[in-house]
């Protein structure tokens, strides 16, 4: 009997103590769990993201056979590296790119090739921008960044010196994207059988706008004071869209091939400017002027 006695104190006294050490811990570390997390949470700063104002390339030494690895990229825009190959015979192709970059420094990014890599070949990542549908297709657009009139570009000259031979073999190059370039826009310009038509009835001025890279046709309206304007976007190639803010009106961004008409009240005098949102088409010529009189 004495001996349960003291049995059932000491278990008294064991649950006493651990009482006391569950109950002390969570009133002593209640107070320092609720402090701390406020007091990181108001010295946290917001990153601030870098976006450079130059685009550069650099291309790691020894693109291999099925890859080529860019270690560094700063993108000043949204864009493409597109790895180009000149072979010994002077041919150039396309032969490989990377998803669509954010504008950013970027580390690492390797880019499988469709076609095996020999020695003599000549490799240069060549970065193109981004029409703004996140989908590389030169023939809609996305072409070679220029900057200082040049291209942005890394040379790597498979299993040779690069000094001996970068010079001589890039010009090739150069051409070949000249060729393309020029090639792109003599195929839009000549599918151009364009026929503008206005037509105007019960104060209703109605324009077929044709969009293609990079222009509008046609590029001057004339609108009557309170005419409401109507105007047919019809897209010829690429991906663009007629925004005029004067008015507040816009279609959306459309693909080749697509058209959308919009309608709006030209409500004010003056001379108003249209163009595309996309990617740089506005700079680079794809506007118009709308005047209201
Ligand atoms: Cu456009």
């Amino acid at each position: 009997m004495k001996k349960i006695i003291l049995w059932i104190i000491g278990i008294v006294i064991v649950v006493g103590i651990i009482a006391y050490f569950v109950t002390s811990n969570t009133s002593t570390n209640a107070p320092v769990a609720t402090t701390t997390p406020v007091q990181n949470v108001t010295t946290i700063e917001p990153a601030k993201p870098v976006v450079p104002t130059v685009n550069s390339l650099t291309l790691a030494e020894n693109v291999s056979g099925s890859s080529a690895v860019i270690s560094n990229a700063s993108l000043a825009q949204a864009g493409y590296i597109v790895i180009y190959k000149t072979d010994s015979a002077g041919k150039v192709s396309v032969i490989g790119h990377s998803v669509v970059l954010g504008p950013g420094e970027h580390t690492n990014i390797s880019i499988p090739l469709d076609t095996p890599v020999k020695a003599k070949d000549v490799i240069v990542a060549v970065l193109h921008g981004d029409n703004g549908d996140g989908m590389f297709d030169i023939a809609a657009g996305d072409l070679p960044v220029v900057q200082n009139n040049a291209h942005v570009t890394a040379v790597d000259v498979i299993d040779v010196p690069q000094a001996a031979t970068d010079a001589s073999l890039v010009p090739s190059l150069e051409a070949y994207l000249k060729a393309q370039a020029d090639a792109m826009m003599k195929a839009t310009t000549t599918t151009k059988t364009t026929t503008t038509t206005i037509t105007t009835t019960n104060n209703v001025l109605a324009v077929t706008v044709h969009g293609s890279n990079y222009k509008f046709s046609p590029s001057t309206i004339a609108a009557k004071l309170g005419q409401t304007v109507r105007v047919t976007f019809t897209n010829d190639g690429g991906l663009h869209d007629f925004v005029i803010d004067a008015f507040n009106a816009k279609t959306s961004q459309i693909q080749g091939g697509k058209s959308e008409t919009i309608e709006f009240v030209a409500d004010k005098k003056g001379s108003f400017e249209y163009y595309c949102s996309v990617g740089q088409h506005r700079a680079m010529g794809m506007k118009g002027t709308l005047t209201v009189n």
